[in-house]
């Protein structure tokens, strides 16, 4: 078994190596995942992984070795766990902190049924930290059924992990004064008198209880109701195997504690296991990466830098993340301003209520959550910044389709989410320069929530600093190019392939006119009078869910005021109502028309042209 655990990992390193992929978090359960599988019988026994971007090495064990290769590529291997993929995939995953709830779900079920399977979580320390982890603690402590939470402690999230969870794992296993007071009261109580009199039994009594604190490491989890077990090296394979498999024959809720390092087993990921959490393709022997970087910046470090370049002139901006100073690049925000950076750990929906609490002082505070985490966050936005009118900006990163993350990840829904919320400005810049000028604006303003929205890309053009950007004019939309035959609004991401589709149609004589949309709400009621008067079809392009999304709204709008002529021909184009997979953004992009060729395409049976009416020998290359 020792064997096995290299071998996994030396095919995990081998292969994301070459593809690229969630890296640290399997190597740190090498031992640990060979270890739940002997000790379990799996299938039957069900494992549930926490957020599952450390399950690669699970993924190995239970028959997916071959296909390792093909994790995160289109068609290959999901990036995190599902319930199609395997038998063994219990729960499906890629967001934080469901495993406790879903794992104590399957147990109530089990119950219920009568059998007798058993059922573990397995959650890092990092996604302990969500509200829903502890929700799912509080309801299982006071059932008495047999569920097994297994604690990967690894002291990391992606980033440093942070809270008050943390520094209570931390000490108890790690800080030397502690150590030294649990040892020094020890001494202290041996050497005591056996009988006490009665009010030095009274404060011995209180003592007591803070005493045991000491003494009995994991005392949170055992006042939640659990059995608590560890701290177990996670490293120590015998160990691992005796403990999981006398924690199998316990009753009751136990939790077992188990300590491993992020990245173990490669040097430079041990080292750094932050910047480690997940690679590009690498050479296995130095760490070094192999895929050259350079071109135009991602959108995530023109907002980091924006965001810092106006914070020296406002004192008032403070900016919020979510676990992900890395992955919304708040981190170079934090470099300059590290007391006006807050990371709040893997809590969206706390942050966006703490967000809230600062606006209440004046701060202007700036969330930076994607897309998809910020769903989590919905009842905050609604219930404490809009309906308080707070000025909050929300700065959505991965808004659509996020590639090979896959469907947990896509935004996919913020356009809908975000239109339906009284009071909130709904933006998507076209490029980085309109994305810094819309985030000074929306810090400028003092009326309510205001958000944007940016895709997982680079930036389609150089961005100059944003003292030399020019200023967006709050609601308005930009007439881009003037046809006759149809307008195609289109929403952020969405303008340059609408300009580009815009091209093609007119090589085959058909005139487009391209409206950038910028403001979703409120909308450019002016301009949208001036297209539909103009025009007699109009096609709508979002890189988010097409029900309810921004052609959805127009439409409605249009509808709804007598004084727009709605036009003869409407067409909406966006995500369609299905799961989209992973793979990469363009590759996804175009199976779903939300590209040039996608767009002209559509523009065509608007119009009732055919492809062949078009006189021009149309294909993806020529276009
Ligand atoms: C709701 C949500 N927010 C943020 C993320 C991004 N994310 C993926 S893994 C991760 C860190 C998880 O830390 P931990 O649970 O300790 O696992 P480790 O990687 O340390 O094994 C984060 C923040 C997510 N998956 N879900």
């Amino acid at each position: 078994m020792e064997q096995l655990v290299d071998e996994v990992r030396e095919r995990h390193i081998d292969v994301v190596s070459r593809i690229g992929g969630h890296f640290g978090a399997s190597l740190g359960v090498a031992e640990l995942t060979v270890a739940l599988h002997v000790a379990f019988e799996t299938p039957r026994d069900r494992l549930v992984w926490d957020t599952g971007h450390q399950a690669y090495i699970h993924k190995i064990l239970t028959g997916r070795n071959d296909r390792l290769p093909t994790i995160r590529q289109h068609g290959g291997l999901a990036p995190f766990l599902t319930r199609e993929e395997s038998v063994y995939d219990t729960f499906g995953a890629g967001h934080a902190a469901t495993s406790i709830s879903a794992a104590l779900g399957m147990a109530a079920g089990r119950d219920l049924l009568g059998h007798d399977e058993k059922v573990v979580a397995i959650i890092g320390d990092g996604s302990m930290g969500c509200g829903l982890a502890y929700e799912a603690l509080n309801n299982a402590g006071h059932t008495d059924r047999d569920l097994i939470v297994v604690l990967n402690d690894n002291e990391m999230s992606i980033a440093p992990n942070v809270g008050a969870m943390n520094k209570y794992l931390t000490a108890m296993i790690s800080n030397p004064a502690y150590n030294r007071l649990r040892a020094e009261v020890k001494g202290l109580l041996q050497k005591a008198p056996k009988s006490l009199g009665e009010v030095v039994g009274s404060v011995a009594g209180k003592m007591e209880v803070g005493v045991k604190h000491l003494f009995v490491p994991g005392m949170i989890f055992q006042e939640l109701g659990f059995r608590y077990v560890g701290p177990v090296d996670g490293h120590d394979l015998g160990l691992l195997l005796d403990t999981l498999g006398r924690v199998r024959e316990m009753k009751g809720p136990v939790l077992v504690h188990v300590l491993t390092r992020k990245g173990k087993g490669f040097r430079p990921a041990e080292d750094n296991p932050w910047r480690w959490h997940a690679a590009s393709p690498f050479d296995k022997i130095s760490g070094v990466g192999t895929t050259k970087a350079g071109g135009l910046p991602r959108y995530q470090k023109v907002f980091g830098k924006g965001v810092t370049e106006l914070a020296r002139q406002d004192p008032r901006i403070a900016v919020i993340t979510a676990g992900m100073p890395d992955g919304t690049s708040s981190e170079i925000f934090e470099e300059s301003f590290p007391d006006r950076h807050f990371d709040v750990g893997i809590a969206e929906g706390h942050g966006t209520t703490f967000a809230a609490g600062l606006a209440t002082q004046g701060i202007r505070p700036v969330v930076a959550i994607y897309s998809t985490f910020l769903q989590r966050a919905y009842d905050s936005i609604i219930h404490d910044v809009a309906l308080q009118d707070l000025s909050v900006v929300f700065c959505m990163d991965r808004a659509g389709v996020a590639g090979e993350d896959g469907p947990t990840h896509h935004g996919t829904f913020d356009i809908g989410y975000m239109l339906t919320i009284p009071g909130m400005t709904v933006t998507a810049p076209r490029n980085g320069s309109e994305m810094l000028a819309l985030l000074r604006l929306g810090i400028s303003l003092d009326q309510g929530p205001f958000s944007i929205r940016w895709p997982r890309a680079s930036v389609p053009e150089e961005v100059p600093a944003v003292s030399e950007i020019p200023e967006v004019v709050y609601g308005t939309w930009e007439v881009l190019t003037e046809g006759s035959d149809v307008a195609i609004l289109a929403v952020g991401s969405m303008v340059e392939p609408a300009l580009e589709a815009a091209r093609v149609l007119r090589r085959e004589g058909v005139s487009a006119t391209v409206v950038n949309c910028r403001f979703m709400k409120p909308y450019d009621r002016e301009a949208l009078s001036d297209v539909l008067e103009r025009h007699d079809a109009v096609l709508t392009v979002e890189e988010g869910s097409v029900v309810n999304g921004f052609g959805a709204f127009l439409a409605r709008e249009i509808l709804d005021d007598p004084a727009l002529p709605f036009p003869a021909r409407f067409g909406t184009l966006g995500i369609p109502d299905h799961f989209i997979s992973h793979g990469p953004r363009n590759v996804l992009l175009r199976e779903i028309d939300l590209d040039a060729p996608g767009i002209a395409g559509r523009v065509r049976t608007l119009l009732g042209r055919g492809v062949l009416d078009s006189g021009v020998r149309i294909s993806r290359e020529t276009a």
